[in-house]
């Protein structure tokens, strides 16, 4: 590795003469003295020069003696620099990175993101992003959960036929998984309680700003459960522990972007679809965005909670495999999340019974041959169980008050967008 210490680190070593390495942030000419800002993955530092300087984003190395100054970001400064260019930009960058907002729409972030996401406000989502997915695998590690890895080429959709990608493998008719789904159950069978934090394909037709064509689902499994309502304790648990962390490891970006996290309550409010669809006076047998946004503001009037389950959605409107309501076999034992307005999470209690899967499908008009790697786990005996899935970027999204998806994803893909 480069010797060096961090910007953050630069302030215990005051009076002594260390490296650095990181980008040229910005040039500043004063007067009598000019300015190098570097720029870490820790933060900034300022280094007192003469003129000459690299352009922004070149790659430098400074030797300096820590000096303290209050004005320079964390009180110091490095005087008497030797600069080293390690690499020298092609080309300016699209957009001023160090102004404090950024200085463009996004679209043009979205085409230059292997640069415009070094921008701190930019990167800040991706850290909150990161942060998040270190609390759910903490908080499952700690409920007894094992990490799985499942197949995205698959052999039959499991959401709905309508948005799999299809792709040619090795000239056999194959699918990009919308989902763990089936993978996740089969391995209740052999774990108990799984999770898997993995990427997810759906040919959404929308464009809009909470759809992408692929995300990242953050989806758990469990057996043994009473019914859904075990589901929704273990999903409280894993909001709960996404958020602490974000708390911990994330500190620095909640704070640059000014954001106002949301407690958890104890228990999550819940109502039942039917009580919804009287709410918001909807005779439809789903709820529309509209709806969702309406019962949010209610579940914060009402219940002070910025989370709201909504439970027992209509089984026509939920796939095969999810488990009917035993008392009114009309609605199902599944459940949406909505955060601040916006359908999060889904999930529910699973059928369990190899009989069950098979009437299901037949119900639906559904062959069975496409399933039948799918049905081996409930022909050889399966717990009560259900699980969920938590849309990654619509999480984050929602944190940071993201109008769109796509900022808070790294290289999103749309109906438009396949590079960068
Ligand atoms: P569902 O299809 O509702 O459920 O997806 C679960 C969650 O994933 C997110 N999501 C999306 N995010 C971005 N772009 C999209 N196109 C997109 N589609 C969905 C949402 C949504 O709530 N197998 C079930 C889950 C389960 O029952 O365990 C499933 O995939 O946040």
């Amino acid at each position: 590795m480069i010797s060096r210490i961090l910007s953050a680190e630069l302030a215990e070593h005051t009076g002594r003469r260390v490296t650095i390495a990181g980008w040229v942030h910005r040039r500043r000419h004063l007067k009598s003295v000019s300015f190098l800002v570097v720029r870490d993955r820790t933060g900034l530092a300022q280094v007192v020069t003469g003129s000459g300087l690299p352009g922004e984003e070149s790659v430098v190395r400074v030797t300096g003696t820590v000096t303290a100054r209050p004005q320079a970001p964390g009180g110091v400064e490095l005087t008497e620099p030797e600069i080293e260019v390690l690499a020298e930009p092609g080309a300016p960058p699209p957009f001023d990175l160090y102004r404090p907002v950024v200085p463009a729409a996004l679209p043009t972030v979205l085409d230059h993101a292997p640069v415009a996401l070094r921008h701190p406000r930019l990167r800040a989502p991706l850290e909150i992003s990161a942060a998040s997915v270190a609390g759910f695998r903490e908080t499952l590690d700690r409920l007894g959960f094992t990490e799985i890895h499942t197949p995205k080429i698959v052999a039959s959709a499991t959401e709905s036929g309508a948005n799999v990608f299809g792709i040619d493998y090795f000239g056999r008719p194959a699918y990009l998984a919308q989902s763990p789904q089936f993978y996740k159950q089969a391995m209740v069978g052999v774990f108990e309680r799984v999770y898997e934090v993995g990427p997810v394909f759906r040919a959404e037709p929308h464009d809009t700003a909470r759809h992408l064509a692929q995300y990242t689902s953050l989806d758990a499994e469990l057996g043994f459960v009473a019914d859904h309502r075990d589901v929704m304790a273990v999903l409280r648990e894993a909001v709960a522990g996404m958020l602490a962390s974000v708390r911990r490891r994330a500190a620095p970006a909640v704070e640059l972007l000014g954001l106002t996290l949301p407690d958890v309550p104890a228990e999550i409010p819940a109502v039942h679809f039917t009580e919804a669809q009287r709410l918001t006076s909807s005779g439809e047998p789903d709820l529309d965005p509209a709806q969702e946004r309406w019962l949010s503001e209610w579940a914060l009037r009402e219940h002070g909670s910025e989370f709201l389950f909504v439970t027992g959605y209509p089984m026509a409107k939920r796939p095969f495999y999810t488990h009917p309501d035993p008392a009114r076999p009309a609605y199902s034992n599944g459940f949406d999340l909505l955060f601040r307005g916006l359908e999060l999470v889904t999930g529910g209690q699973r059928l369990h019974r190899y009989e069950d899967y098979t009437a299901a499908l037949a119900a639906r008009g559904e062959p069975v041959e496409p399933y039948e790697g799918y049905l081996q786990a409930f022909r050889y005996g399966m717990p009560p169980h259900g699980g969920f899935a938590l849309g990654l970027e619509r999480w984050t999204a929602r944190l940071t008050g993201a109008a769109n998806i796509r900022e808070t994803t790294a290289f999103p893909r749309d109906l438009h967008r396949l590079s960068p």
